[in-house]
């Protein structure tokens, strides 16, 4: 009976065909994933999620006969529990487990293209969004994870006890080399410890690369002059080859940057290369999580950021834009710290309030730092340390490069009203609730903060 295996509503035979069972005890050693699953009018929900389960592993639309030239049972997942999702009748939440042998160790693109390859065109969903993942121990193990983390990069940069602090170069497109590299150096004379290019700057007709790395790193170099302070610049070096990618990085690292960037557009491969090169070559590895929303931001369909997160963590990235809360880009406190907990934490227990589905140990990969950015200012700072902590790097591009006497007095009101900030907090004064008045106070013996506050008081 099984052979009529079918997809649409009434004559699927997932559940029939074995992706179903709600008696399965996940193994220590199982993938696990948990689908937000909406089925077509009329598809029973635990028929959608057995499809779900068959698609992403080892099934197709019907039986075949070669399934019994395999291990059919331990390779088919098994859909092990469904809910409905509280609040929004005709969804599911349905967690399936996943054999440790269905996967290629230390491959996001192998991970990848089971769990998210196939299934979220399929016919008999409206909708389907991945929420979050359990990666055993036996398969994180697999992977080298964060080459430099966030002890390590403190101690490279010399700086402890506070968020560290950045810009994104803007305008995002058209500047020269030359006076791209002026931004740059104002911004880190300023105060600030890094400076970023932005995620589409390349080698563009208006400044090749070369260009580009030339003046920053010069830049580079006068301010931890200038300052005494270790500074850098993530160059970016996403490009449309790899042997692009590593002639870029490699320049970097001749011109003495600690630092380079990608974006998350690159592509899970690229990436995990990346981080391999930046593991022998000593390189903070930044990364842009360039294009994610068109997948992550829908509640219903698409993968969620923290799935995204994880495989970062996995792949080995040493900063990964995480959200701000406030500011432009969309984001709430609760999610977002679920976010922060994935990217800083040796363990991350189950906590549905910060959408967390599953425990998860990280088995001694090294840690992340988030990075927040998107629409933030000095008059925020309060907020941004509150919502946070201080494992995080903090930036303002429009919030420096916009402020009215320069950037250089952007940068400064920024590094004045944090380390204000954090003084107040380590005298044990409530900071979410002080937080304005703690800037005034600062802002009275710094003109540069006096203006940003009045400046984006409204934003
Ligand atoms: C920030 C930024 C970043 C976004 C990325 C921009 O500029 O350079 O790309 O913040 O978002 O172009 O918007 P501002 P996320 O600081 O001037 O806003 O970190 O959420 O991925
Ligand atoms: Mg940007």
């Amino acid at each position: 009976p099984a052979r009529k295996g079918r997809y649409d509503a009434g004559v699927m035979k997932y559940k029939e065909m074995g992706y179903f069972d709600l008696d399965y005890e996940p193994k220590p050693t199982d993938v696990l994933a948990c689908f937000r699953v909406t089925p077509q009018d009329g598809v029973d929900p635990e028929e959608a999620a057995a499809a779900v389960a068959g698609e992403s592993s080892t099934a197709t639309w019907t039986v075949v006969w070669t399934d019994r030239l395999t291990a059919a049972d331990k390779y088919r997942a098994k859909c092990y529990r469904i809910d409905p999702v509280p609040g929004a009748p005709g969804s599911w939440f349905a967690y399936i487990a996943y054999d440790l042998d269905l996967f290629e160790p230390g491959s996001i693109v192998n991970l990848s293209a089971s769990i998210i390859g196939n299934v979220f065109g399929f016919k008999p969903l409206k909708a389907l969004r991945l929420e979050d993942m359990r990666l055993p121990t036996a398969y994180v193990k697999t992977f080298d994870g964060p080459a430099t983390g966030i002890v390590v990069e403190r101690e490279r940069l010399d700086k402890f006890g506070r968020p560290l602090l950045g810009a994104t170069v803007k305008p995002k497109l058209g500047l020269s080399g030359r006076n791209y590299g002026r931004v740059v150096y104002e911004a880190l004379k300023g105060g600030l410890d890094f400076t970023k290019d932005d995620e589409n700057i390349n080698s563009q007709p208006f400044m090749h690369w070369r260009d580009r790395f030339l003046y920053c790193m010069e830049a580079v170099n006068r301010a931890q002059a200038m300052t005494g302070e270790v500074k850098g610049t993530y160059l970016n070096v996403s490009a449309g080859t790899m042997e692009d990618m590593y002639e870029r990085a490699e320049f970097a690292r001749q011109l003495g940057s600690t630092i380079i960037m990608i974006d998350l557009v690159i592509g899970y491969t690229a990436i995990q290369s990346m981080s391999k090169w930046a593991r022998r070559n000593d390189m903070i590895l930044h990364l842009h999580r360039a294009g994610h929303s068109t997948y992550t931001r829908q509640k219903t369909h698409g993968v969620s950021f923290r799935v995204i997160a994880k495989w970062m963590r996995l792949a080995g990235v040493d900063h990964i834009h995480a959200g701000t809360v406030v500011g432009k880009l969309e984001g709430d406190p609760a999610t977002t710290r679920g976010y922060y907990d994935i990217c800083r934490e040796p363990h991350n227990p189950l906590c549905l309030e910060h959408g967390l589905f599953f425990e998860q140990d990280w088995a001694s990969l090294r840690r992340m730092m988030p990075v927040a950015s998107g629409g933030i200012h000095a008059g925020q700072m309060h907020q941004l340390l509150t919502l946070l902590g201080e494992d995080v790097v903090l930036q303002f591009g429009g919030g420096t490069i916009g402020h009215p006497m320069g950037i250089a007095a952007g940068a400064i009101a920024n590094r004045v009203a944090l380390e204000a900030m954090v003084l107040a907090r380590n005298e044990g004064r409530d900071i979410m609730a002080e937080g304005p008045e703690i800037l005034q106070a600062a802002a009275r013996h710094c003109t540069p903060l006096a203006q940003a506050l009045e400046v984006w008081k409204d934003v």
